[in-house]
């Protein structure tokens, strides 16, 4: 699950860097230095800034690695998956094997598309985004996906597919594991 605490801060680090370059090139453009001196300063900070900038990226890329919403990643984290269920999205609307399913358990979603492309994208009863994954023609995507409460959730599509995109929801109704 994304956090979006997480996406902020690396965006602030990676504004700090930029911002910390900038503040350096601008203090330096006040005094006069042979330009020759001043192409060579320069040209060290916009590597450092650069360099920065890459280190940040290749350290989140990292430790974000075990947290893709990938299917392995996610059978690693959350087991197999107990229940399997058909999601085919068609101009325009879901056609979804079951909508009654239960919370606490690994679920996986084999998303598919009839037509065009679409993305099958779950909501949760605050109207946030929970997961999703693209429904291509001719591919199935598998999406693991653990409901942590009980609650009716929305499926919307998230790829602009035609004039009927918006009218593509689907209810999942989500009950307490017995
Ligand atoms: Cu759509």
């Amino acid at each position: 699950m994304q956090n979006p605490h997480v996406i902020f801060g690396v965006l602030i680090a990676m504004g700090a860097v930029w911002t910390l370059g900038w503040a350096i090139i601008m203090a330096r453009s006040g005094r006069s230095i042979p330009v020759e001196q001043l192409e060579r300063s320069e040209n060290r900070i916009r590597v450092g800034l650069l360099g920065g900038l890459a280190a940040i990226a290749i350290v989140v890329f990292v430790l974000s690695l075990p947290r893709l919403p990938f299917a392995g990643s996610r059978r690693a984290e959350l087991g197999p998956p107990q229940v399997t269920i058909t999601a085919t999205a068609v101009q325009w609307g879901w056609i979804i094997s079951r909508d009654r399913l239960t919370a606490g358990i690994p679920i996986e979603f084999d998303v598919t598309s009839r037509d065009v492309n679409h993305d099958f994208a779950i909501y949760d009863p605050d109207g946030r985004l929970l997961t999703q994954v693209q429904a291509m023609p001719g591919y199935i995507n598998r999406l693991v996906y653990r409901f942590s409460a009980p609650g009716t959730y929305t499926v919307r599509c998230l790829e602009y597919c035609g004039v009927g995109h918006h009218m593509m929801t689907a209810r999942l109704t989500v009950a307490r594991q017995e």
